[in-house]
């Protein structure tokens, strides 16, 4: 047996390469409903790329005490007032935390707890970001450029995308005065 072998996976900077390493782009299009001005998101190209997360799965999902790994790539841009966002979610085992960073570029990530209580981090190239279990997540782009950020969390976690989707974050993270706002 090797006893020194090579990495499956190699991040640098904002990209994860290796043959471990899983893909998946999300379209504006598959943000249908997150955003408030409908009218704005219908004149946006359905097609358009708004986030790439590449992953390491190095455990099968739902496993017990493993972790995975990943990095979003999420495009700037305003839909309507309202910076362009993941689609945030909950985890499906609800007490699992995760770990986010910051790489690239700026934004604010969102939390909102079980109340429905919606708050806001900056994120920056080094910001760490530590998300309780029982707290919902998403990421909105700030800035001018694409915003790359990293993120670890449980295997066995999952991922509840229907609650944010029907009932959305409390707040929503808009341009206002020019500036970021939770409104
Ligand atoms: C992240 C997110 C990733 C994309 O890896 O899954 O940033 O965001 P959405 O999953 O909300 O589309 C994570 O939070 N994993 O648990
Ligand atoms: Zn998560």
């Amino acid at each position: 047996m090797e006893t020194i072998t090579l990495p499956k996976v190699i991040l640098s900077r904002n990209t994860l390469t290796g043959p471990s390493v899983n893909k998946l782009t999300r379209t504006i299009g598959d943000l249908k409903g997150l955003f408030n001005d409908q009218k704005a998101f219908e004149e946006q190209d359905p097609a358009r790329t708004a986030y790439e997360v590449e992953s390491y799965f190095p455990v099968a999902e739902g496993t017990e005490g493993g972790l995975f790994f990943g990095i979003t790539r999420l495009q700037p841009g305003l839909i309507g007032n309202e910076y362009v966002m993941t689609k945030g979610h909950s985890h499906v085992l609800e007490n699992r935390a995760e770990f986010y960073w910051g790489i690239e570029g700026e934004g604010m990530m969102l939390f909102m707890d079980k109340s429905r209580n919606t708050w806001a981090e900056k994120i920056f190239p080094g910001s760490v970001h530590y998300i309780n279990g029982f707290t919902a997540h998403r990421v909105a782009n700030t800035g001018e450029s694409i915003l790359a950020f990293g993120a670890c969390w449980p295997s066995d976690a999952g991922h509840n995308y229907e609650l944010i989707a029907k009932n959305g974050f409390s707040k929503r993270l808009m341009k206002i005065n020019g500036v970021p706002q939770l409104a």
